[in-house]
């Protein structure tokens, strides 16, 4: 296991503390193997277990980055610190990483909740949801599975959030072909290293939020600028039947866990700049 596998151990923020050291990671070529990006797994740890397997990957030299959203609605969300080792993930944040912290620190999380759901889950958490937003909001995002391992198993749940609370909201990838970017959603910036020293320098902007949430490239707007300082952008978040190219900004998330309409995309980097000459209008 490399050192990377091991990081999340020895992150010691506090809980509930998502003012990051380190809000851009870059990495540096890989040397030893190939590089891959996979896209919203969504708790299908099972999916991504079987599509690497299908690729051969070796976590001893090949990387695996993340577009973010490990976790939430599928149902293996709980086992996602153990894929994260298994496969050497390095993830940017999602919103649903986001919104795992955002409830640990904002919500009702009163004692006597946590007794009543120990006692009685069902009920406990109808009350809960009835009485508490927050809680309301991670539960229609797919997030139940946290609230009920903060009760049964606080110390995981505490990992948990520590694990997310230090992933970046951006990743560069330095290849061959030039530098990857990896965000969740959107680069707010029409300048690569612009948008990188926005993310660095301001806390909780309304640049973070359109990295973690904007969708106007693929629906409504269509917007295909392209990204400049960078050679493509990988992102996912807005679900597609097929992987998608805009301007120089790659959509892979085929909406693994919506099994009726998508899978899981896993792509090798090198494969980047053949798409970007076939990219549409
Ligand atoms: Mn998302």
């Amino acid at each position: 296991m490399s050192e990377h596998h091991l990081r999340f151990r020895r992150i010691n923020l506090h809980a509930s503390d998502t003012d990051l050291l380190h809000p851009v990671r870059r990495y540096a070529r890989n040397t030893r193997g190939r590089d891959f990006v996979v896209g919203d797994i969504h708790g299908c740890f099972s999916m991504l277990d079987a599509a690497l397997a299908a690729r051969g990957f070796d976590p001893a030299r090949d990387r695996l980055f993340s577009v973010g959203d490990l976790i939430d609605r599928g149902a293996e969300s709980p086992a996602v610190l153990d894929a994260v080792q298994r496969h050497g993930i390095r993830a940017v944040r999602g919103n649903h990483e986001q919104g795992i912290l955002d409830w640990a620190r904002r919500a009702d999380i009163d004692p006597a909740r946590v007794e009543a759901m120990r006692a009685n889950p069902k009920q406990a958490l109808a009350e809960w949801m009835h009485c508490d937003g927050h809680t309301s909001q991670l539960i229609y995002n797919g997030g139940q599975w946290f609230i009920e391992l903060y009760c049964e198993r606080p110390d995981k749940a505490r990992d948990i959030e520590r694990y997310f609370s230090a992933l970046p909201y951006a990743i560069e990838v330095e290849t061959e072909h030039g530098l990857i970017g990896i965000v969740h959603a959107e680069l707010p910036a029409t300048h690569w290293p612009d948008g990188m020293a926005v993310l660095r320098a301001r806390r909780s902007s309304r640049v973070r939020e359109i990295v973690l949430w904007d969708r106007d490239r693929w629906q409504g707007g269509r917007v295909t600028a392209h990204i400049g300082g960078v050679c493509a952008v990988v992102v996912g978040h807005t679900p597609l039947r097929e992987v998608r190219v805009r301007g120089n900004v790659i959509n892979i998330d085929t909406g693994a866990v919506f099994r009726w309409y998508g899978n899981l995309t896993v792509l090798d980097l090198a494969d980047i700049p053949a798409m970007l000459a076939q990219e549409e209008d």
